[in-house]
């Protein structure tokens, strides 16, 4: 069969685009090469609904072992009992959770989207808000810390059936222990969708969301550095106190309830290249240079919040404990948008944000989301932040100078030249 270089080409434009610029969105990362192999593989030619050993096709012996590999690996790196692999996306894993403990009309109790939160905890644009009646909980404007008070005030007005905790531009660690308090006073479950930080908790770096969280759920692509894909996991399994039941009317444990809401109940065939490329990714995560991976990406993220400091930027809570910062630069009279837009011309890849009370439309913003994961995994280390930074600052002070943006360009390029990324694929 011809090769099709029209879509070939495109690959490898995207691969010198990834190889050349810097890459600072929060949520992305670099796999290893074999996670990319594993998703090119045989395996998306084959169907296998169902869970191993209880499929709905014939010819699933080695597909039931890759899965059951992924799943043991994932239950490994994070001490849980239970775990589903199969989730396409992490909105998609919040889907299913949703559906297997609550019925459509429940209440909710989120992060507010433009305090940090994501679109599936309850945005009016999301099913999350469609299908549930959703309240929220904010951040507090002199600190940008999750407001527990106002969790909780609204909590007890509310009565919400589940809190979910979590989000998509929040710098701060959680306080799980709080949440379960406030949702054990309320009659509530708890909802921990760890997207952003999991990788950083697989390695103890941050609060452990299991001790306390009904459910954890996340993506696999972010800080965990694997194929873009979704999870959802329990250290210690439950009869749903809510009265949810299975399709047959019969209280079941939430395992079983939660299975039966991925498959058949928002998804059909499971991605088996995807689970293969997951049990890879998890392998990787219970070795020891994942966890200097980890160790270093927080490193990272502080020297980089410091010589953000330094030049004046206003980072919402100070600072960071994770991955990532948010930055307001209503003080450097830009928005976010702009400074995506001109940061982009040099190939240095974020994204605008809203900062928490932001009078600009989600599409403007006040902010920018600054992430370390994926600079992290090329090998950047604590004394290359500040020479990252300066090269944002340069843009950023003189956004409608062209000839200024080209020569960041070219550092940007000769900077990166230092930090190979695949170099296997010529
Ligand atoms: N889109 C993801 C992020 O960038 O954080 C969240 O789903």
């Amino acid at each position: 069969m011809k090769k099709d270089t029209a879509v070939f080409d495109l690959i490898n434009k995207e691969l010198d685009r990834q190889r050349h610029g810097i890459e600072l969105i929060a949520s992305e990362n670099f796999t290893s090469l074999q996670v990319i192999q594993a998703m090119g593989s045989v395996l998306t030619n084959k169907y296998a609904e169902g869970y191993p050993g209880k499929r709905f096709y014939g010819g699933c012996e080695v597909i039931d072992e890759i899965e059951t590999l992924a799943i043991e690996r994932l239950k490994k790196i994070f001490n849980a009992t239970w775990a589903n692999v199969q989730p396409h996306s992490g909105a998609q894993a919040n889907t299913a959770v949703f559906l297997a403990c609550l019925k459509a009309g429940d209440k909710i109790l989120g992060l507010d989207l433009s305090m940090g939160g994501h679109l599936t905890h309850g945005s009016p644009a999301n099913f999350s808000g469609k299908n549930y009646q959703a309240v929220f909980y904010g951040v507090k404007k002199e600190t940008g810390l999750v407001d527990y008070d106002q969790m909780e005030a609204v909590a007890k007005a509310e009565k919400p059936k589940m809190i979910i905790c979590g989000a998509s531009a929040y710098s701060r660690d959680w306080d799980y222990k709080r949440i379960r308090a406030i949702a054990d006073e309320t009659g509530a479950l708890v909802l921990a969708d760890i997207a952003h930080p999991a990788g950083l908790i697989a390695k103890n770096l941050l609060n452990d969301p299991f001790e306390h969280c009904h459910i954890v759920s996340s993506t696999t692509h972010k800080t965990l550095r694997g194929p873009r894909g979704g999870i959802i996991m329990m250290r210690n399994d439950f009869d749903n106190p809510l009265g949810v039941k299975d399709p047959k009317g019969n209280i079941r444990p939430m395992s079983a309830l939660l299975d039966l809401a991925v498959f058949p109940g928002v998804q059909g065939g499971p991605l088996e290249h995807v689970i293969a490329a997951k049990a890879i990714s998890f392998g990787e995560i219970l070795t020891d240079d994942y966890t200097t991976y980890a160790k270093q990406v927080i490193v990272n993220a502080q020297a980089m919040a410091q010589a953000f400091v330094k030049r004046g930027y206003d980072l919402i809570s100070n600072g960071t404990d994770n991955h990532l910062m948010l930055i307001d630069l209503r003080n450097k009279n830009l928005t976010g948008k702009k400074a995506q837009e001109t940061l982009d011309k040099a190939h240095i890849t974020l994204n605008k944000n809203a900062v928490p009370f932001d009078d600009k439309s989600p599409f403007v913003t006040s902010g920018i989301r600054v992430g370390v994961p994926a600079v992290t995994t090329r090998g950047l280390k604590e004394a290359d932040m500040e020479p990252v930074v300066e090269m944002i600052d340069a843009v950023l002070k003189d956004v409608e100078n062209e000839g200024k943006i080209a020569e960041i360009k070219k550092q940007v390029h000769e900077f990166m030249e230092r930090f190979p990324l695949y170099p296997e694929l010529g």
